[in-house]
């Protein structure tokens, strides 16, 4: 492509991954920010990155010069020509006419981009922006940004229909404790922890739904696997129960795992790593019992209760023996949220489950409770204001069909799938109990 030099145009004509598919000779603007600088005397050897890759440059006579004083990570445009290169890393160089300063980046920067000089996470946190000038960092964003999408379009071609639900709202839709307050109008209103209720109250007339959202929760873990935001992949539908629910999700993780074993974008997944997930790509989830697990945790010297959550301690265990993906199934009535249908084979136990990766758990839901009269009953049960579901509940009286759902907790899917042990590592921003900034 001919330059416009009537224009002398800032603007760029190739990213540099096109680069390898042009002439030698063509002429070309690439722009983005000094990775590297070599100056070999006559010479001069310029990495110039942008977000789909590098280039190398060659400088010579003033634009050396000119070179050797701009700082590393400053913003430039280059105006050059394709020639060959002798360079093992790059498949052809850009010979550099002339180089532009967009802006120029301080000498001290607060954490190496580059990676080569390895920052702790938190001062990665601080920078967050110039940590994704990192390509391993970037690419696990590349990665949520495509697994988003290949949810979405699952969810849509499987006639969902997204929506969104308020996140201010005027009364807890799970029930606890764990919700922040906010100042509304001298009136009290909450961050919403699920959208729990209105997903239930839509499928009355929208048959099937599903939200992408980021909830919020004023619990005080301090964990690599909470945050007090966090972004959740919630769907509800009519006329399925709850082994419906687990066929759906079953199938869409493994999508999931499948785009991110073909596609190059997997952060640091080692082929071993790679091949157990394929492994989890080609057989069924296990689904085992609660009171299989309590079994299985028997054996390994946890003893547990009939009736007791699954500790960390007992998850982490559990974990060992079944370290891919499997669901839990049928856990005690009590141990569920008052929206969960009793099973009705004992209904002292539930139609609910979780999906978990190893100790991990990844999604929740169940066959919901449509009768409004044991509805009431488990609010109450529970301990929770029934005066605050009054809204909720009418919804009940309009025809309510039978209906099943689920949460995934989208961060630690995608810690699974970059292979990552801490989910701050992918949330661009993450809010926990002492960051709310940047
Ligand atoms: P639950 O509270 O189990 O269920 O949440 C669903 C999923 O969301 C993820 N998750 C979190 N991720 C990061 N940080 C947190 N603090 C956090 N809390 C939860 C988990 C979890 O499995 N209304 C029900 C879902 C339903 O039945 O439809 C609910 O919210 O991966």
């Amino acid at each position: 492509m001919a330059l416009d030099k009537s224009k002398k145009s800032l603007t760029r004509t190739h990213f540099s991954k096109d680069l390898k598919n042009l002439q030698i000779g063509a002429e070309i603007r690439v722009a983005g920010w000094i990775e590297d600088f070599r100056d070999i005397g006559k010479l001069g050897f310029l990495t110039l990155r942008d977000v789909t890759g590098a280039i190398q440059a060659v400088l010579l006579g003033p634009n050396l010069e000119k070179a050797k004083s701009i700082p590393r990570q400053s913003n430039i445009l280059i105006v050059g020509t394709i020639k060959p290169t002798k360079s093992r890393e790059f498949e052809v160089e850009v010979a550099v006419k002339e180089i532009y300063v967009y802006s120029e980046a301080t000498q001290s920067l607060p954490i190496d981009p580059t990676g080569r000089i390895e920052s702790n996470l938190d001062n990665r946190l601080d920078s967050r922006a110039l940590d994704l000038r990192n390509p391993k960092i970037s690419k696990i964003f590349v990665l949520r940004s495509q697994v988003l999408k290949i949810i979405r379009d699952f969810f849509i071609l499987n006639n969902f229909v997204e929506v969104n639900t308020p996140k201010i709202i005027g009364s807890a839709s799970e029930g606890g404790s764990n919700l922040f307050s906010l100042d509304y109008f001298k009136r009290k209103g909450y961050l919403a922890q699920s959208p729990q209720l209105y997903k239930e109250q839509l499928i009355l007339s929208l048959d099937r739904v599903f939200e992408i959202a980021p909830y919020f929760r004023a619990e005080n873990s301090h964990t690599v696997r909470h945050l007090n935001e966090f972004l959740s992949v919630d769907i509800e539908a009519s006329y399925l129960d709850y082994f419906d629910i687990m066929d759906i999700i079953e199938e869409l993780v493994k999508r999931t795992l499948k785009y991110t074993i073909e596609s190059h974008y997997h952060a640091g997944l080692s082929s071993s790593e790679s091949k157990s997930f394929l492994g989890a790509v080609d057989s069924p989830f296990p689904r085992l019992s609660y009171e299989q697990c309590l079994k299985d945790l028997g054996g390994m010297d946890e003893k547990i209760s009939f009736g007791d959550d699954l500790s960390d301690s007992s998850l982490r265990k559990l974990g060992e023996k079944y370290n891919s993906f499997y669901f839990i199934i049928d856990w005690p009535l009590d141990l569920k949220p008052f929206y969960i249908h009793e099973n009705d084979k004992d209904p002292v136990l539930s139609k609910s489950f979780d999906l978990q990766y190893g100790y991990l758990e990844l999604v929740s839901g169940g066959t919901r409770q449509h009768d409004i009269n044991k509805l009431k009953y488990r609010i109450q049960n529970q301990g929770l204001p029934i005066d605050s579901f009054t809204n909720h509940l009418r919804a009940f009286e309009w025809g309510m069909p039978p209906h099943s759902g689920c949460g995934l907790g989208f961060d630690r899917l995608m810690m699974v799938l970059s292979d990552l042990p801490n989910i701050r590592e992918v949330v661009l921003y993450p809010r926990d109990t002492s960051r709310i900034s940047p």
